[in-house]
């Protein structure tokens, strides 16, 4: 096992990974900005080190303030949480030639699932169902016209280098393709440096249902169910649950299963999520984030699975001791992310909370890294933190978030919440009817009146 392990994160899942190498007697290092210097997760390890100014790319994104900060503390392991550098294959071969861990998967699947297309390919090739479509790229010389016909209209054009909508163009019918291909390479080649584009069948009403995997690197996998993240907005998942009020037991069993057997043959290592639009009973594979989510607890809730006590086991060459028929689904659990925003316009609004009072009892679990008196920096994303509730059943979860919403107290910056006071009285939610496109359509309705 690692003796000393540098968390190269900050906020929530800095604190939720110091957690776990407590329980496992690891040592623990945080690296902060000058922006965190007061950071709780700066606070809570057993040593810090500061890498850097406020922007991420000087600090929290620095590979050689990370690579110091290894060498200066003597940390054998890096954890990169999620966002940052958690998805660099470049920074996981870094580390591995300075003999240092990097707690995740291998630089070479990291690469692979980074590139849509291949992604897609090697999904397709491990048996996983895809969404109909280009057989990879569309190059400037392919007659675009005749695959997209092939495919049938509405079609969407989507960049390799995309992933979280970045890229995306509709084409109705093949008027609008000429334009959604010279649109979407224009932007794939300004944003990413690679103008590589595929196309899909575009799905007009799907959920996005994603199945949680674990692998030990060595050829065993398992599934921990899915999660429901429909409800986002420009992007951005806004509450997730699990189980999915769509599902029941024999879909579950069904897509995990695919998806297990896929990882298995790929001899994944660490916790990955493989990413679905459902739509009329099907799934269809988009992407494969091979991170820890923002979302894991609602797994972790439904499970008892400590998924990054599990993911530092793993990488310290541990062998996965669960089984398949090891993992009960116990109850329902959902999860509200609470950002320092405006509850109607998102614009952020960060400063000094004044007064901080979060929701406890039985099921619940509040994922933060703030505090009474803490000032929230500017330079960062909004997420303050998670409320993650359980129930024996999503009724009874829904009545328990409602009651969380109301004690939780977070004053003078604005936040999300009151946001999920409003979506837990909402007939749709109570019901679980909601598709990808439901938040924004409900945001707009109601900012009308
Ligand atoms: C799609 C789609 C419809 N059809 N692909 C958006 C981000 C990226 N992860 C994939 N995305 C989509 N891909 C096909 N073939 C609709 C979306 C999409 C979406 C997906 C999941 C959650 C929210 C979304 C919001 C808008 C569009």
């Amino acid at each position: 096992m690692f003796s000393k392990i540098l968390i190269a994160n900050r906020g929530e899942i800095a604190l939720r990974i110091l957690r776990a190498c407590k329980e496992l007697g690891i040592s623990t290092v945080a690296v902060h900005s000058t922006a965190d210097a007061n950071a709780m997760h700066v606070r809570l390890a057993d040593e810090s080190v500061c890498i850097g100014p406020p922007a991420a790319r000087d600090s929290y994104l620095n590979i050689p303030q990370l690579l110091a900060a290894c060498e200066i503390t003597g940390a054998d392991a890096v954890h990169p949480g999620y966002g940052f550098l958690s998805e660099n294959a470049r920074f996981a071969e870094i580390l591995e030639a300075h003999n240092i861990v990097f707690i995740g998967p291998t630089s070479e699947h990291i690469r692979i699932m980074g590139d849509k297309i291949q992604a897609k390919q090697t999904a397709r090739d491990l048996g996983i169902p895809v969404v109909p479509g280009s057989d990879g790229a569309v190059r400037p010389e392919d007659d675009a016209h005749a695959i997209a016909a092939e495919i049938g209209y509405p079609v969407l054009v989507k960049a390799a280098a995309g992933g979280g909508g970045r890229g995306m163009k509709v084409a109705k019918t093949a008027a609008d393709l000429d334009g959604a291909l010279a649109n979407a390479r224009a932007e794939a080649k300004a944003a990413f440096g690679d103008d590589a584009l595929y196309m899909e069948k575009y799905l007009g009403k799907p959920r996005h249902i994603e199945i949680q995997v674990l692998g030990d690197g060595k050829g065993n996998a398992i599934h921990l169910g899915e999660r429901d993240c429909s409800l986002q907005r420009r992007h951005q998942k806004v509450l997730e649950e699990a189980p999915s009020p769509c599902l029941n037991v024999e879909q579950r069993n069904q897509i995990g299963e695919i998806v297990a057997n896929a990882m298995r043959k790929l001899k994944y290592r660490g916790v990955g999520t493989v990413e679905f639009l459902y739509e009329n009973g099907e799934f269809y594979f988009i992407e494969m984030n091979t991170r820890l989510q923002v979302e894991h607890p609602v797994t972790e809730m439904i499970t008892g699975i400590d998924l990054v006590n599990e993911q530092i086991r793993i990488a310290a060459g541990g062998s996965l001791d669960l089984r398949q028929e090891d993992v009960k689904f116990e109850g329902h659990a959902i999860e509200c992310r609470i950002n320092a925003e405006d509850p109607r316009t998102f614009m952020p609004s960060p400063g000094t909370i004044t007064y901080y009072h979060p929701p406890g009892g039985l099921g619940v679990r509040v994922d933060s890294g703030v505090y009474q008196g803490y000032k929230i920096p500017p330079y960062y994303d909004s997420l303050i933190g998670k409320l993650i509730v359980h129930g024996r059943n999503r009724v009874e979860c829904l009545m328990r978030l409602r009651r969380c919403l109301d004690e939780f107290v977070v004053d003078e910056i604005k936040s999300t919440i009151p946001l999920f006071r409003d979506l837990v009285e909402n007939q749709d939610i109570a019901n679980g009817q909601y598709d990808i496109h439901w938040l924004e359509q409900y945001l707009a309705n109601t900012s009308e009146s």
